[in-house]
């Protein structure tokens, strides 16, 4: 009956299903099973950079230019460092606060509660559950190039990195973990002076590394604060979803893979993984055979 509501698009059974599913209940495991047919609809965006680089003023115009479309929106701020939730981003919930008399703009903020990985999974529930609300974009902001923020770019069918000028060697520090996952570069605060010279030096970075196909990459300068530049991002975002749609049978192939490794582990008991792995520590076993016991004992007609 809940689903009901959430696939009417009903707010505010959005909203406590939200909070269910941050809590991992086993109430919005169910939920969530009952409403995973219904997903994959969803355009997924994720926004990711150091902080301050203006990802939230970002999220804030491109959630306005989806408005004036009339496409619904669904707002992740996801924010590992802050140890209570949302905490860290209240400044954002104020400046968010234009949306909120619009039921078309979903906004929720995620912190991590210390589970290594958890992020990852509860921000991929949670778009699923927007996508099943019926949401047509989601857009997830996420702090730096952590760990974490790689596995959460990795959920979005499209990876939007935003740099500002004047970063100098930070673009080479980061370069390793954005290279990876960015398929649209942002050239934030581009009313500040060396906007030409960062665009310059990514694309010298992008020529390095063609061999992937990288030297496509869009880079689109924008002043997000004046929302310039907001138009040809949406489009460049657009252009890039299309052609990965041509170019890979499913887009969410690899983040439901990664879904089901964590369940899988999630599943297995806590005193099996601990006694293989104090067994292989002993050495009185190698992790060859704990492992092949561990599958014969879950899986016997694969033994
Ligand atoms: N000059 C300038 N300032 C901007 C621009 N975009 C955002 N800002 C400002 O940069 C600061 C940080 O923005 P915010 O969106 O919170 O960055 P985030 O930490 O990446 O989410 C805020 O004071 C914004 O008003 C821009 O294009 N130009
Ligand atoms: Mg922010």
């Amino acid at each position: 009956m809940q689903a009901e509501r959430i696939l009417a698009g009903d707010v505010r059974a959005l909203a406590r299903a939200a909070t269910a599913v941050e809590n991992h209940t086993a109430e919005a495991e169910a939920l969530l099973a009952e409403l995973y047919p219904r997903t994959g609809r969803a355009t997924i965006i994720g926004v990711t950079g150091p902080p301050g680089v203006g990802k939230s003023t970002l999220v804030d115009q491109l959630t306005r230019a989806l408005r004036a479309e009339g496409k619904t929106v669904g707002i992740l701020a996801v924010d590992p460092s802050s140890p209570f939730s949302g905490g860290a981003i209240l400044g954002d919930r104020i400046r968010m606060q234009q949306h909120h008399a619009d039921g078309g703009v979903f906004i929720r903020s995620m912190a991590t509660r210390g589970q290594m990985g958890g992020l990852a999974r509860g921000t991929l529930e949670m778009a699923l559950l927007l996508d099943a609300a019926g949401r047509e974009a989601i857009l997830i902001e996420t702090v730096g190039v952590g760990q974490d923020e790689v596995e959460i770019a990795r959920l979005a069918d499209v990876t939007l990195v935003v740099l500002v000028p004047g970063m100098g060697d930070d673009v080479q520090a980061i370069k390793a973990g954005i290279m990876e996952i960015a398929d649209v570069f942002a050239i934030n605060k581009s009313d500040q002076a060396g906007a030409e010279r960062l665009e310059q030096e990514l694309r010298a970075m992008l020529l390095l590394a063609s061999d992937h196909g990288r030297m496509e990459t869009p880079i689109v300068k924008t002043v997000a604060s004046e929302g310039k530049g907001i138009g040809e991002l949406l489009a460049a975002v657009r252009s890039v979803k299309d052609k990965k749609i041509r170019n890979s049978e499913s887009l969410w192939m690899a983040r439901l893979r990664e879904m089901l490794r964590e369940r899988l582990l999630e599943r297995m008991p806590a005193e099996a993984l601990r006694d293989g792995a104090e067994a292989v520590a002993a050495r009185r076993a190698n992790p060859y055979e704990v492992v092949g016991e561990w599958l014969r004992r879950w899986y016997p007609d694969r033994g």
